[in-house]
């Protein structure tokens, strides 16, 4: 058995009646309205509690949670550069390790998370993250996917999704928008032979906040893929973030999947897809795109999907409809 499967053999996860109340990032960011990003990180840290060192990468979850001189952290963080919190968030946890072993302090569960965008995770930090997850440190990474640099003005990132507009990969007569494909973060984490790599969705929290929660139980390192719908960048409705998110895995756009100790198990089986149209209809980053584009995109989404469920061992027992995920009141959105 490998040290994700020892670790998570007894995981007794969060449901309906055990939320934790806990808020370690406060309301009063901020974030836009209707901002996915931001809600996912509120579902990630209710799981994670305050024994806590979170170490953020330049991004918005950085810069809508710490406008000097406030901030909305309740929880030790630490803000470094665009590229390193990967190495920093590592020698963090290395420098715990060392006091608690000449009991300087006495801290031994302390949680170390770094975290960034897909700008910050997939291009900037890449090297970072590569030679953390390699050194194998007991830490948390997590890539919160909004598919662009958006705190910056919507630049496009190799996170960005085929066909997509943003301000410099912007649709006209000669340009599709994004004209490569989705770099596959997870499967990177994977080939490092990390021990525990998740995707999850702010519009299935409960699934969210327990591959979090095994995250952080897992004694090395932890790749977690966040789902972060931006309505400012995807030019979508403030009111539409939770239901793009729910229709990208409905669609297959992106599925819910864990890796740990290198077998694949299905969050949760599309047994009825939606079509990708349905998923683009309402994000006028997409809207450019003709129809013979999105069949291509089509094609594309249905033989990963089948790809990835051909690597899948068994299915997960999670079940819970989406509808009754988010009947949940998260007091302070
Ligand atoms: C070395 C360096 N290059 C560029 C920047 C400017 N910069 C800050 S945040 C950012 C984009 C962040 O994008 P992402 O990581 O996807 O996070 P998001 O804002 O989308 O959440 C950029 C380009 C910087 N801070 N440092
Ligand atoms: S730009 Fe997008 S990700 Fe950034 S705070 Fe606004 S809605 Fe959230
Ligand atoms: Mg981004």
């Amino acid at each position: 058995m490998g040290i994700a499967s020892e670790a998570l053999k007894n995981f007794k996860g969060f449901n309906l009646k055990n939320l934790p109340e806990v808020e370690p990032v406060s309301p009063g960011h901020r974030a836009c309205q209707g901002c996915g990003e931001v809600l996912a990180l509120r579902q990630a840290m209710k799981a994670l509690g305050t024994n806590v060192v979170m170490c953020s990468a330049t991004g918005c979850m950085e810069i809508i949670t710490s406008p000097f001189p406030q901030s909305a952290w309740r929880v030790p963080w630490i803000h470094v550069a665009f590229e390193n919190a990967a190495a920093v968030v590592s020698g963090a946890e290395s420098a715990y390790k060392a006091m608690n072993r000449k009991g300087i302090i006495n801290s031994p569960d302390t949680v170390f998370v770094g975290y960034g965008g897909d700008g910050a995770t997939a291009d900037i930090g890449m090297q970072a993250l590569s030679g953390a997850l390699e050194r194998g440190h007991n830490f948390i990474y997590m890539c919160f996917d909004n598919e662009a640099y958006m705190n910056t003005g919507i630049q496009r990132s190799s996170s960005t999704p085929y066909g997509a507009a943003t301000t410099t990969s912007p649709a006209g007569k000669k340009s599709i928008g994004q004209s490569t494909w989705k770099k596959n973060m997870p499967e990177i984490a994977v080939a490092h032979g990390t021990p525990y790599v998740a995707t999850c969705s702010p519009a299935f929290p409960i699934d969210l906040m327990n591959k979090v929660k095994k995250a952080s139980l897992v004694p090395g390192p932890a790749y977690l893929h966040i789902y972060s719908p931006c309505p400012t960048g995807w030019r979508c409705g403030i009111e539409e973030s939770v239901e793009m998110a729910r229709l990208a895995v409905q669609s297959k756009v992106f599925p819910l999947f864990e890796v740990i100790d290198g077998q694949y198990f299905l969050s949760r089986k599309v047994a009825k897809p939606k079509p990708v149209s349905e998923y683009f209809k309402p994000q006028r980053r997409f809207r450019h795109l003709t129809e013979t584009e999105v069949a291509k995109i089509q094609a594309r989404t249905d033989a990963d999907y089948e790809k990835l469920v051909a690597k899948c061992v068994m299915e997960a027992k999670t079940k819970e409809k989406p509808e009754q995920e988010m009947s949940i009141r998260l007091d302070g959105a």
